[in-house]
């Protein structure tokens, strides 16, 4: 059985940068990935791509072939392509064996929301035994409005009750968050979704009654069903896309057993020298994966409160006098390095000389 995840979310919330930042970690960590990119309208596809639609069809061929709009030229091709499944199960099966597969979608909210094309052809490869979580991205700029955050809840329920796959809803850009203004209230109010009547006096000062009171309703069935949560992501921060990868490996179901040259993690526990290597990654990825509760930098939504929110600029300048120094090193390094191959080749030149003359003497005296 081998693991993916299909990328799902509106039209510029990340995808396809989250799906290229998953390609360069899942490589430093020795774990083979392999991204079908499944937009026809994607152009400039960032990431290595192991399978693309536009080889089977692009939405310029369907809207020229059918006289459709972008739009329902993007329907076509999902439609095309749940037609043509054996083509991709055949380029799945050309790939490496359990390789992780990451699927981005298309950013039209209906092809996750409501048309049937991708939620057939994620039951035709769950079939065939591939096993999917769903990751939902969201721009994490409209929980600084309370009636778009009631917006974001709503898609994401939606979503998740169309695809019916694990699922992880992403506050994607988190590191932008204070730039489209203050939250009214800390981060983690906003990802565990908890107790959400804290939103009336804010939906009541933006809208009319009647519509504040509709909001709080919506509000109030979304909090009973304690069906939606979400992580957060900056895709350059190394730590947020370790959390994440965890939260999806823990949705699917998904236990990744390193190979055993990959690097041990920092607190795996001392491996047993009469153990076999292959028992002791086994030993620390079940454990860290499956049963402990997620832990590390980023996995408590205060923690990325305080990266990106109270003390973001506390962080960069520290982040940027590290880099500072780590540059100096490394300048100081090459330069204690120039300095020794300068004096290792003027030792040799000498060397030669001494050895010129010295031959130069053997047949003086000869
Ligand atoms: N600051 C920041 N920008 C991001 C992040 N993720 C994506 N972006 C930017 O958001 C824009 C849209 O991203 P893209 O991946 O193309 O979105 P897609 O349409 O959902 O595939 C690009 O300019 C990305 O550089 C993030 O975590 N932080
Ligand atoms: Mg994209």
């Amino acid at each position: 059985m081998a693991f993916g995840e299909i990328v799902c979310g509106s039209p510029g919330s990340g995808k396809s940068t989250y799906c290229y930042g998953k390609h360069q970690l899942f490589t430093a960590l020795q774990r083979p990935i392999a991204i079908v990119n499944l937009d026809p309208a994607n152009e400039n596809i960032p990431y290595p791509c192991a399978i693309n639609i536009a080889d089977l069809i692009t939405v310029e061929d369907a809207m020229d072939e059918h006289h459709l709009g972008p739009n329902g030229g993007m329907l076509y091709c999902m439609e095309y392509l749940e037609a043509n499944i054996d083509w991709l199960e055949g380029k799945l099966a050309e790939l490496q064996k359990d390789v992780y597969v990451v699927f981005d979608l298309p950013g039209q909210v209906e092809v996750s929301t409501n048309h049937l094309s991708v939620k057939r052809i994620v039951e035709k490869l769950g079939k065939a035994g591939l096993r999917l979580a769903a990751v939902h991205m969201c721009d994490a700029h409209y929980v600084t409005d309370a009636a778009k955050y009631i917006s974001v809840l709503l898609l994401s329920l939606r979503t998740m009750l169309h695809l019916e796959l694990p699922h992880v809803n992403v506050l994607s850009k988190v590191d932008l968050i204070t730039k489209y203004g203050e939250l009214a209230f800390n981060l983690d109010f906003y990802t565990q979704v908890q107790d959400l009547s804290y939103l009336s006096e804010h939906l009541e000062a933006s809208l009319p009654p009647q519509f504040a009171a509709l909001n709080m309703a919506i509000v109030s069935l979304v909090e009973d069903f304690g069906l939606v949560g979400f992580e957060t992501l900056a895709v350059e921060d190394k730590h947020s896309m370790l959390h994440l990868m965890r939260a999806v490996d823990r949705a699917s179901g998904c236990i990744f057993v390193p190979p055993p040259d990959a690097p041990r993690p920092p607190d795996a526990l001392p491996m047993n020298p009469s153990e076999s290597t292959a028992h002791a990654p086994n030993a620390y990825a079940l454990m860290t994966s499956a049963l402990a509760p997620i832990r590390g930098p980023m996995s408590d939504p205060r923690d990325v409160q305080e990266r990106w929110v109270d003390a973001r600029d506390a962080y960069e300048a520290h982040e940027k006098m590290k880099w500072r120094q780590e540059g100096e090193a490394v300048r100081e390094l090459a330069r204690k390095y120039t300095k020794e191959s300068e004096a290792g080749q003027r030792k040799n030149q000498a060397d030669g000389r001494n050895h010129v003359g010295s031959d130069f003497k053997i047949q003086e005296r000869m």
